[in-house]
């Protein structure tokens, strides 16, 4: 087994957790498509219930290829364990109703994905948890609204889609003084530009949907953090209260993806630090966030946090929504679709699909303009995406002159 603490991340990722002498020899892991795992007695069944012995007795608790993935993922983050599920939601729907009680409050930033926001405004409300969301960018706000009821504080940063970032090792700080626990969804960085569990947070959640699979033929979801907490997340969240089970085949896909992780975020990362520098000086462009550029708001907290600026970058276009509709439907080359982090880039505008479930108030309240689009950068030839990005941007020009 290769647990080595001190092999660098790219060699951790595909390595670690798994030892092939234990299969053959075969380079990656078996596919164990077993829903149930027999007992030698019944004694033996019943420890294995009771956790008082190891090994696996039904795939929704645990399995042994995605216990590969899920310790493979944990060291990744620095975190004691991990737990995979069958999506992003999974993972964040089950850490936060093994965590939460009726009666407790969450404390959230006020930017969050759609499906987030609304599972918090429109799911957990509904049982008795207080919600509670702030603009956690400056650790004050949450200083002023932590209190005894707060038992989790919850964010992403940078933040879908505005890229607010939240300056973790502060937010992480008052968190733990006042005894409640940080989660961060580090979906956006993936560990290899940013690990919260070093900066103080107790859980990572992920959407693996994204850049952690990286080439969109799968939905998966994963968390970390010490092992009580896994454990008690994979023995109430995970198998009693959303049953939202990762299946073996798409672990394997999905540790497939992981091991180029790295590589593929250099090349997200370097296209789409090129592609804002030359969107940031074009006159059809109103507005660029790229959390790598040094006009950056946060700049300074981007390079005390994350190793660089991600793939994502939004725009707005001068003229607003309706020549930013245009714009994304003369793209050629650039996919119009929802999801991010692919080989594919893809476009897409959030108040209408990703954030749809934030009415156009909420929007405003939380930052989320209605001119908005986000660009989530692909791995294709840098200068492929920008020539058409740049026909969109001339074609549309082109047809204004002509009206006007
Ligand atoms: C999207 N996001 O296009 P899944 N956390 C973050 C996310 O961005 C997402 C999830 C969790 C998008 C999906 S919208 C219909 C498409 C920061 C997903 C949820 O359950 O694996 O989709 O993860 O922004």
């Amino acid at each position: 087994m290769h647990n080595d603490k001190h092999a660098g991340f790219s060699t951790r990722a595909i390595h670690t957790g798994y030892d092939d002498r234990s299969a053959e020899g075969a380079i990656n892991p078996p596919i164990y498509l077993s829903s149930t795992f027999a007992f030698d007695t019944t004694e033996q069944g019943a420890a294995r219930f009771a956790g008082e012995a190891p090994g696996h007795f039904y795939s929704r608790i645990s399995n042994p290829t995605l216990q590969v993935l899920e310790t493979r993922f944990a060291d990744l983050e620095n975190a004691e364990a991990g737990v995979s599920f069958a999506s992003g939601m999974g993972a964040i729907t089950s850490v936060l109703w093994t965590f939460l009680s009726a009666g407790d409050e969450i404390i959230t930033d006020k930017t969050l994905y759609g499906c987030t926001f609304a599972f918090l405004q429109h799911g957990l409300a509904r049982f008795g948890v207080k919600v509670t969301t702030i603009d956690m960018s400056d650790p004050l706000a949450l200083q002023a609204a932590i209190n005894p009821k707060t038992k989790i504080v919850y964010f992403e940063s940078p933040a879908n889609p505005n890229m607010k970032l939240v300056d973790i090792a502060a937010v992480s700080k008052i968190t733990k003084a006042h005894g409640a626990k940080t989660i961060v969804d580090n979906t956006y960085c993936t560990p290899y530009l940013q690990r919260p569990v070093d900066l103080g947070a107790d859980i990572v959640v992920h959407s693996a949907t994204k850049y952690l699979s990286g080439h969109g033929d799968l939905i998966a979801g994963l968390a970390a953090g010490n092992a009580d907490d896994m454990l008690r997340v994979r023995t109430e969240g995970l198998k009693d209260m959303t049953g939202a089970v990762l299946d073996p085949l798409s672990a394997h896909q999905l540790m497939r993806g992981i091991k180029t992780l790295s590589l593929r975020m250099d090349r997200h990362c370097a296209s789409a630090l090129t592609l804002a520098g030359r969107l940031q000086s074009h006159h059809g462009i109103a507005q660029i966030r790229y959390p790598g550029l040094p006009s950056f708001p946060q700049y300074d907290l981007v390079q005390q946090q994350m190793l660089a600026g991600g793939g994502l970058i939004t725009l707005e276009l001068t003229g607003g929504y309706h020549q930013a509709v245009r714009f994304m439907n003369q793209l050629q080359l650039i996919k119009r679709a929802v999801s991010l982090g692919d080989a594919d880039s893809l476009i897409q505008h959030p108040a209408s699909m990703t954030h749809s479930a934030y009415t156009p108030d909420e929007r405003a309240e939380y930052g989320i303009s209605e001119s908005l689009i986000r660009l989530s950068v692909g791995l294709e030839d840098v200068n492929d995406i920008w020539n058409d990005i740049e026909q969109a941007l001339a074609n549309i020009e082109h047809t204004n002159a002509r009206a006007a």
